[in-house]
């Protein structure tokens, strides 16, 4: 009776949001019918009258936000007793629509199976406990439903100061000056490794992922006569690897090629995830760079994204394990006994992009990601067993006092992310649902107290797919601790080389982006795979151990279509230094701080040279790159480096009418 009495009031509530002609003529059924113990009511007679509830909704006249948000609020109705039905009846529903594909549909209706990355399950775990007249519904509707919702205005009083009890010593406001050592720490980022890399796979397809088995629609014309593909791509060696020692193992050359329009080389390709073996070129070719040039890094920082991008459909929780351990272990493997401080991405989760907060009560669903990391990175020597209880009881994340006295603090953006289904729980009620900001904020607090310096890593940049409220809260966070305790702020994520200035007053115009209002920037590093169309690379810091703030910094890349033809391995060359390549005025003693990005970005809004070179570096060159020179391609990234939130960087986009290209 328990459940009648729940399914009764919600019924109330659904009676007010929903016009009730369109209430009474969709559902034919009395209040015992939303009795959903009573053992007569079959479910296929629940599924059937949801549905035509779920119709009568879209045929009504209400604005599609209303729809959408009526939607959420039946299925919570339903949720509340039988949980188990909402992926049929989602998906079902979805496909009715005939809005979306049959693999749309299942991918975020489906009932989560370990065959396939499908969030149904997640989506019935979400109605349960959402609220779907907030305005976290209008974020739901806006980012998860396709904008049905506008994008909500950002509440005017959201805050999470309270955990700093407002205050702001002076000691906060100041500005460290570097002393005159330095060492040296490695930046690496999304792997991305393609477990069904495939040589001789089609590397030019339209659907799907290329260069697998099932990524079989060609992109291009069949060229009938394939000996000019032979003559084009000729590095076709099946089961290349590298010996635990560092030593390359040339396959099998494949002779014949069936149907395929580019083939997928042996180290990759443009539209492709990194092959294992291109992941140990490049891993190979630091360790082999640090001996050559007689230098050790301290550490190296990674941050996230291991699992490919391939669909849903050929996504496995095997395979997501599989993708992590093996990464992790050829890191391992290359580097030995340097530590490594990592951070999970978007795709380093089961299923894709989905996190539940500990308060939730759904969380035992991801633990065995936050433990497995934790046992490996332990057994690793990369963390000690103190930091591995942290990090299984914070989604992957923790703090660690590195032998230099610097402390990183590591968290899983998971939490804020646009596509996790938990992300929408108390998004503006609680905007610390997930205690991520109580920990940072407790450490930071910590290192302030000691004069300790830190570094933030973390996979997504904050104007990239974050949740506004919790991109805001983070800027507070930013400004709160910066100068003088947070010294730097790494993101992957984008697979682009970029960087993005927090400013104080940013309106979106060239005139509120003031050199004297730089509160602080991030450094958004490159990617091993070459998707889409970059080529891979790693980077180097040179960083002051007085202050742990970047002095310069270092570039290196291979150029992906040289190995095309070459039966040899991918050569590493250097590409630039960040305090050599713009043409800005800097002192040498001085670091690459907010100040220095801020010229860098008044050179590239003004000069069109600086502008190519920056987008050139991004793709680091790439056949792919950009003309910014003759064309206005790149205007956008004038906005984008000027901007830390995705806020801001819409209304830069607006101010001047540049085009989002991303
Ligand atoms: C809803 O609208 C569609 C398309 O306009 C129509 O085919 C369908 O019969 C309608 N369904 C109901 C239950 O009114
Ligand atoms: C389906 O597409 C129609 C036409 O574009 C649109 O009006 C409607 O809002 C869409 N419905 C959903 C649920 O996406
Ligand atoms: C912020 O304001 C909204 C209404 O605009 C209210 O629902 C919410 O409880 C407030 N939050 C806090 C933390 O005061
Ligand atoms: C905030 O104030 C409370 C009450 O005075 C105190 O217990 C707490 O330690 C303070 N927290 C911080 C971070 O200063
Ligand atoms: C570096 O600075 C320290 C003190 O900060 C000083 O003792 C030392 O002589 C300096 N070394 C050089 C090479 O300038
Ligand atoms: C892939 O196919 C497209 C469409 O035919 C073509 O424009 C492009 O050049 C092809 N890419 C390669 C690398 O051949
Ligand atoms: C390598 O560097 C170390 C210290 O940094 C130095 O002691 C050693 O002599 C160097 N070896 C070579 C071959 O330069
Ligand atoms: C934006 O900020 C600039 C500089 O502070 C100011 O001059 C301008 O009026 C502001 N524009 C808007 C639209 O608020
Ligand atoms: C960057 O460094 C310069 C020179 O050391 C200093 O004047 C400036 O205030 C610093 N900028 C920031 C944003 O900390
Ligand atoms: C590879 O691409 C670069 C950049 O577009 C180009 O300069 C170079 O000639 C290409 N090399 C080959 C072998 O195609
Ligand atoms: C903005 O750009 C678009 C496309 O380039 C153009 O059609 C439009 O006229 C521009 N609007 C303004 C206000 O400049
Ligand atoms: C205002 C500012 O830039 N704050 C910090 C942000 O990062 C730079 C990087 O060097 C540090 O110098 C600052 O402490």
């Amino acid at each position: 009776m328990m459940l009648k009495s729940i399914a009764i009031s919600i019924l109330a509530t659904l009676a007010t949001a929903i016009p009730s002609n369109i209430y009474s003529n969709s559902l034919n059924l009395d209040d015992s019918d939303f009795d959903w113990s009573k053992p007569t009511l079959k479910d296929s007679d629940i599924i059937s009258s949801a549905l035509d509830v779920l119709t009568n909704i879209d045929n009504s006249t209400l604005s599609s936000c209303d729809k959408c948000k009526s939607r959420l609020l039946y299925g919570k109705g339903l949720a509340l007793s039988r949980p188990d039905l909402i992926p049929s009846i989602y998906e079902q529903w979805c496909v009715n629509t005939g809005n979306f594909s049959a693999s749309t549909c299942a991918t975020n209706y489906h009932r989560n199976t370990a065959d396939n990355s499908d969030t149904g399950s997640n989506f019935a775990d979400l109605l349960t406990l959402m609220n779907p007249s907030s305005i976290d519904a209008e974020y739901w509707c806006a980012y998860k439903a396709g904008n049905q919702c506008p994008v909500p205005t950002l509440p005017s009083n959201l805050s999470i100061s309270y955990l700093w009890n407002n205050t702001r010593p002076a000691k906060a406001d100041i500005v460290p000056i570097p002393g005159n050592e330095t060492m040296k720490v490695l930046h690496i980022s999304d792997f991305h490794i393609e477990l069904d890399y495939t040589v001789g796979a089609e590397a030019n397809c339209t659907a799907s992922m290329c260069c697998t088995p099932h990524s079989i629609t060609k992109k291009g014309a069949i060229n009938s006569d394939q000996s000019t593909i032979h003559d084009l791509y000729t590095a076709l060696f099946n089961g290349s690897y590298y010996d635990n020692n560092g030593n390359y193992h040339i396959g099998e050359k494949i002779n014949s090629l069936n149907n395929i329009s580019v083939p997928a080389t042996t180290f990759g390709n443009y539209e492709c995830d990194a092959p294992e073996v291109l992941i140990n070129s490049s891993l190979h070719s630091i360790a082999d760079f640090q001996s050559n040039n007689n230098i050790t890094f301290d550490f190296a920082i990674f941050t996230g994204d291991l699992v490919d991008h391939d669909e849903g459909t050929y996504t496995t929780f095997d395979q997501c394990v599989e993708a992590e351990t093996i990464v992790f272990r050829d890191i391992k493997n290359a580097f030995d006994l340097m530590p490594i401080y990592s951070v999970l991405g978007n795709h380093d989760t089961f299923p894709y992009g989905q996190l539940a907060p500990e308060k939730s009560g759904f969380q035992s669903k991801f633990d065995w990601n936050a433990d497995l990391m934790a046992e490996l990175w332990m057994d690793y020597d990369w963390i000690d067993w103190e930091e591995a209880q942290i990090t299984k009881t914070h989604y992957a994340g923790y703090s660690v006092n590195t032998k230099s006295g610097l402390k990183i603090i590591a968290f899983n953006t998971n939490a804020w992310y646009q596509k996790n289904e938990y992300a929408y729980i108390n998004t503006v009620e609680d905007p610390d649902y997930f205690g991520i900001f109580e920990f940072l904020v407790d450490e930071l607090l910590e290192s302030e107290a000691n004069d300790q310096k830190v570094w933030l890593i973390f996979h997504i940049p904050m104007s990239q797919t974050m949740l506004p409220p919790q991109a805001k809260l983070f800027t507070d966070v930013l400004e709160r601790f910066s100068p003088y305790t947070i010294a730097h702020v790494f993101n992957g994520h984008t697979h682009r080389d970029e960087f993005q200035i927090l400013y104080k007053n940013n309106n979106g115009t060239k005139e509120s982006k003031k050199e004297d209002e730089v509160i602080n920037f991030t450094f958004i590093t490159q990617a091993v795979t070459p998707w889409v169309e970059n080529n891979p690379a790693w980077r180097y810091y040179e960083i002051d151990t007085k202050t742990f703030q970047v002095m310069n910094s270092f570039n290196y890349y291979t150029q992906l279509n040289e190995t095309f033809t070459a039966s040899s391995e991918p050569v590493w060359e250097f590409e630039y230094s960040a305090r050599d390549a713009y043409p800005v005025e800097w002192p040498e003693t001085s670091p690459l701080n907010g100040t220095y990005w801020h010229r860098v970005y008044e050179s590239i809004a003004n000069n069109v040279s600086t502008l190519q070179q920056y987008e050139g570096f991004a793709k680091r060159w790439s056949p792919y790159t950009d003309d910014c020179i003759n064309t206005d391609d790149c205007n956008w990234d004038i906005c984008y480096v000027s901007s830390f939130t995705d806020y801001e960087y819409e209304k830069c986009l607006k101010t001047y009418n540049y085009t989002d290209s991303y």
